[in-house]
């Protein structure tokens, strides 16, 4: 496994090396993960006379604004770029729709998602990380590149967002060490901790409050929510993040999912602690994810088959638990 990285990572090396500009594809609704990999290696890549643009065509989540503002861009690009460099997005489907006008260029794929389709000339593809935070410090220390304050923020909130500060099992011992370089870096944890988790906006918790009183438990252990766009709107927060999470942290619940409208369309969104895994759920519906955060596209035709299939993944009556 190591000599593999270390393999891919000069790989990666090279590829970057070979052009002078990139344009960097978060994938779609980037998340803190997404989007913290993404500007890290921007500021990288300018720190070794490369051109980077960040693209995020949807509306930043709230608590990064303060940090992304102004350094991502959904202006229409008049520049051209020599090749891409997808981010955090497991497959095709998951790419921004600027993608289409930029078919032809070498994509560089870096991705910590298993479910990932390999479809770059070059893939970083490593399932096994928490975050694709942490497969971007690498990349920057393969390019030579020390981590400055800008940078190492955008590689701390990459690393919370994707393990919900530092709980999730698959965190490493690793993967503490990288917080610990982020923080003697110059990342301002404080500020970070406290835009993402401590500045909640009222809307949310208002949408919070719907999705609690339409929570329904399916079994002691699984718990089921719809939000309709009526529910989005009476609230006034669109974000799903937050609710599923708490959907997940409620005592004895070991999956949680969320079925909401969005865009136009209807999704699942499923999340799972202990020994409970979702990922194949999320497979079997069109989707794919990670084995406690996973998600899809979905048909509303087919909610009693979602129940049926929750409820299938209840531990209740078996010799196991949280
Ligand atoms: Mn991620």
């Amino acid at each position: 496994m190591v000599s593999h990285i270390a393999m891919n990572l000069k790989k990666t090396k090279d590829f970057i090396l070979s052009y002078k500009s990139f344009l960097i594809l978060p994938h779609v609704r980037a998340d803190g993960d997404a989007l913290g990999s993404s500007l890290a290696l921007k500021l990288a890549l300018e720190k070794i006379n490369k051109k980077a643009v960040v693209w995020c065509e949807d509306a930043l989540p709230h608590g990064l604004k303060p940090f992304m503002d102004g350094k991502t861009n959904k202006a229409p690009l008049l520049e051209s770029f020599e090749a891409l460099i997808a981010v955090d997005t497991a497959n095709l489907s998951r790419i921004q729709s600027i993608y289409k006008d930029y078919d032809q260029l070498p994509i560089l794929n870096i991705d910590h998602h298993p479910t990932n389709t390999d479809y770059g000339q070059v893939n970083l593809v490593y399932g096994g990380l928490s975050s694709t935070g942490e497969l971007m410090a690498m990349v920057i220390d393969e390019l030579g590149v020390e981590l400055d304050k800008n940078i190492s923020e955008a590689l701390y909130i990459a690393l919370i967002s994707d393990t919900n500060r530092f709980q999730y099992d698959s965190i490493t011992s690793d993967s503490l060490r990288l917080g610990a370089r982020l923080l003697d870096a110059g990342a301002d944890f404080d500020r970070i901790h406290r835009h993402l988790y401590g500045e909640k906006p009222l809307e949310l918790l208002k949408l919070l409050s719907l999705a609690t009183d339409k929570s329904v438990f399916l079994s002691e252990d699984v718990v089921f929510c719809q939000l309709t766009q009526e529910d989005f709107d009476r609230a006034g927060f669109y974000e799903t993040d937050d609710v599923i999470a708490l959907l997940r942290d409620i005592e004895r619940v070991g999956v949680a999912a969320l079925v909401y409208h969005q865009d136009g369309q209807e999704k699942l969104s499923l999340r799972s602690k202990g020994d409970y895994l979702v990922d194949g759920l999320a497979k079997s519906f069109g989707g794919g994810g990670h084995k406690k955060a996973a998600g899809s596209p979905f048909n509303l035709e087919d909610i009693e088959l979602l129940k049926e299939r929750l409820k299938e993944l209840s531990h209740v009556g078996q010799d196991k638990s949280l």
